[in-house]
């Protein structure tokens, strides 16, 4: 059983197995060669033997016990037949909504789509570089979707006042999302994913109707994920209360951002826990990263813990400081 795996099923203590959230990307240069080659995002996506190529790039480098796919949660709103496309210094823009579109798509037409993310992956997990590491599929909550469908681009400002407004749509297209969602992780499984995890990465949006936006949808897809025997990680980012989140959605681990207080949240949270350390921390020193490195795997000596981080990794990080990082998280004993 490889680490990250091992850690989840057996509630291992000992070991300490680490990835990154976006360790793919921006930060490498290797990425960004690629990239730069490569200006549509989404058919870079696409394209199964670079998507397989830039998935191992931080596995040649940094050795790390699992490899997430280099793929997008946008894929699915891509797969249902909506626009979505990426500006440089802007982010995603995504088309208008045709619900009457969206409706005819079938399960044949969604996979037919997006087919060569699950062709990556299927490559990737054959190269001799998979063995005992994990290799990581996911998906972006039902949530998290909703909003990037209905909104068209980043919530960064926050909800518009009129995001409920259209009470059909809203509830319709969350039903379409789920069921999706569960044959977008279907598919990734069947690929050779061996853990699945969901970013809701604007959880910390809802005030109100958590449980209507937010518990119940991520539980029907948690528990899909279980029948179909594969670890399920849960990253409800900026939710105010994990506790509670757990108790309800009942992931295999829990992914914590970075305002959370591991110290406190330890002694509340049975399950798995993984990440928290904030990003900006490696855009510091040598020390300051030591320090709180230790802080997370201290607080965490008796827990299982899978070294993470508390967001994505920033593109300006050093390649250093991540090697760095890695050999804090390998020496600590
Ligand atoms: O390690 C990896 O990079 C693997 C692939 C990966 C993952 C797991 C990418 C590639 N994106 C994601 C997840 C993702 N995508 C999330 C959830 C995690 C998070 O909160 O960071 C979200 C919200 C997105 C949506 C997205 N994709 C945005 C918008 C962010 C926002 O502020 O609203 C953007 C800018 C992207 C583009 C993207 N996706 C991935 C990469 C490497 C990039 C950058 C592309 C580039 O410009 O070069």
């Amino acid at each position: 059983m490889s680490p990250i795996t091992k850690c989840i099923k057996e509630n291992d203590t000992r070991s300490n197995p680490i990835w990154l959230m976006r360790q793919a990307g921006r930060y490498l240069p290797e990425f960004r060669e690629i990239r730069r080659l490569n200006q549509d995002f989404i058919k870079l996506c696409l394209n199964s033997d670079l998507a397989s190529e830039i998935t191992l790039q931080p596995i040649k480098r940094f050795g790390f016990d699992g490899a997430v796919i280099f793929s997008d949660i946008l894929m699915l709103p891509y797969g249902l037949g909506q626009k979505v496309e990426f500006e440089k210094n802007f982010g995603p823009k995504l088309g208008d909504i045709n619900l009457e579109k969206i409706k005819n798509i079938d399960e044949i037409n969604f996979t037919e789509k997006v087919y060569k993310v699950y062709k990556a992956i299927s490559k990737t997990s054959k190269n001799p570089l998979m063995n005992n590491r994990d290799m990581i599929g996911f998906v972006g909550a039902p949530w998290t979707i909703l909003v990037y469908m209905i909104n068209k681009s980043s919530p960064k400002k926050g909800l518009s006042n009129d995001f409920f407004k259209d009470d059909f749509l809203v509830n319709r297209l969350l039903e379409i999302i789920e069921k999706f969602l569960k044959l977008h992780i279907k598919n990734q499984v069947e690929a050779g994913a061996k853990i699945i995890q969901i970013f809701d990465s604007w959880a910390g949006l809802l005030e109100e109707k958590i449980p209507e936006y937010i518990y119940i949808p991520t539980l029907n897809i948690v528990e899909y994920v279980k029948k179909l025997n594969i670890p399920v990680i849960c990253f409800p980012r900026g939710i105010k209360d994990y506790k509670n989140f757990c108790e309800i959605v009942k992931p295999d681990a829990v992914n914590i951002d970075y305002d959370v207080n591991p110290k406190k949240i330890v002694k509340e949270i049975k399950i798995p826990i993984q990440g928290g350390l904030d990003p900006k921390i490696l855009l510091t020193d040598q020390k300051t990263l030591k320090t709180e490195v230790e802080k997370y795997l201290n607080i965490f000596k008796d827990h299982p813990y899978i070294f993470n981080l508390g967001h994505g990794i920033l593109p300006e990080t050093k390649i250093e400081m991540v090697e760095e990082l890695i050999k804090i998280v390998r020496n600590f004993k």
